[in-house]
């Protein structure tokens, strides 16, 4: 029994190296392990035969025989399967999962394309930091710690002690005018500065979000007077909003600009004419102003040789009013919601 049960393993071990496909070894399994007449289930059969002291020992054999037959077939097995993987199922000629490809969001879009507008006038753009200085927001602005219109701008105060006196307390900068007077401590003249970045400040509803971006325009030269604010106005409005709008000027008060303006722009719905949106045919979008003598000595700048002028707008709320865009809540554009995103 025990020449014959080695003959058994012997035979399988040349058997089963030959084996090329899952359909053979299934054959090579019947031929040694089938119910009816594999060898090796015969050969187990026979083991009642045997003289009573040789039946554990030969049982024992054919055990080691039978775990070793039935590893080698399950080794084999996942051999051959993966094999067929790799081979049958990769077809070069199919096309390929097509990825979906992202874009960029909308306020993203806008500022690329604002920039792209006053990079073709000369402006430069630049970017300052949003966690600021007291001093840089309001101080250095016109605007004394004292100040009433420092309430304006709803400031976010940063819980953390002032390092020194003149800079003041820290705070997420509520305008980007915050940028002015460090483009003009940089020292170089003339500025055509475009700063455009993240804004905050405690106001949400649909036309007020938290956090909102604003593009700055600062021109500091020799003889600046309105009509050039007004013109570089004037360009922008038209290139971004489309050639049928018109723009108007209307006295307001800064502390940073003297004199100072609203921005009015005619309202894309009615074309001027009045209607639910606008009521009386004008939007308005941005501050603007002839920058101030106390401004310009905060920079370091010679308010009897220079002078200059600023606009500041609302990224957002420029992009909303653009014609054909039907968007009523600003914070839509900050839900994260693809169903509305991807329509951009
Ligand atoms: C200012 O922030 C001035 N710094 C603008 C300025 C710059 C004046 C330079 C003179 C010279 P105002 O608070 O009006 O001004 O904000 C300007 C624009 O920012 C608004 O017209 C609006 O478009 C946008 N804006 C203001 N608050 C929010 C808000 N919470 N959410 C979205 N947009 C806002």
């Amino acid at each position: 029994m025990k020449g014959k049960l080695e003959q058994i393993k012997k035979e399988f071990q040349k058997e089963i190296e030959a084996v090329k496909s899952l359909a053979d070894l299934e054959i090579l399994d019947n031929k040694y392990l089938g119910r009816k007449s594999g060898a090796l289930t015969s050969a187990m059969k026979e083991l009642k035969s045997l003289a009573k002291e040789e039946i554990p020992k030969m049982g024992q054999l054919a055990n080691e025989v039978k775990i070793f037959l039935t590893g080698e077939f399950e080794k084999t097995k996942k051999k051959l399967k993966s094999q067929d993987q790799i081979s049958g199922s990769f077809d070069p000629t199919l096309p390929g999962t097509e990825q979906p490809i992202g874009h960029l969001h909308l306020v993203s879009q806008a500022i690329r394309e604002i920039s792209s507008i006053f990079e073709h006038i000369g402006f430069q753009r630049a970017r300052y930091p949003e966690v600021e200085w007291d001093y840089y927001a309001f101080e250095a602005l016109n605007m004394p710690i004292s100040h009433p219109a420092r309430d304006e701008w709803e400031t976010f105060f940063i819980d953390q002690k002032p390092i020194n006196k003149k800079l003041g307390q820290r705070i997420l900068t509520p305008h980007t005018s915050s940028g002015q007077v460090r483009e003009m401590e940089k020292g170089i003249l003339p500025i055509r500065m475009m700063n455009i970045s993240k804004t905050y400040r405690r106001q949400i509803d649909a036309s007020h979000s938290p956090m909102f971006h604003q593009f700055e325009g600062l021109v500091i030269d020799k003889d600046i007077n309105i009509t050039h604010l007004k013109g570089t106005i004037e360009y922008f409005v038209k290139r971004f909003f489309g050639e049928n709008r018109e723009i108007r000027l209307r006295p307001h008060h800064f502390q940073f600009t003297e004199p100072s303006f609203e921005v009015d722009i005619s309202c894309g719905v009615c074309e001027g004419r009045g209607c639910k949106l606008c009521k009386e045919g004008w939007l308005e979008l941005a501050g603007a102003g002839l920058v101030h003598p106390n401004v310009l000595k905060a920079g370091k700048i010679d308010p009897n040789k220079y002078s200059g002028f600023a606009f500041g707008w609302g990224v957002e709320r420029s992009y909303l009013m653009k014609s054909g865009l039907n968007i009523d809540d600003i914070r839509l554009l900050y839900k994260n919601d693809l169903r509305v995103i991807n329509q951009f």
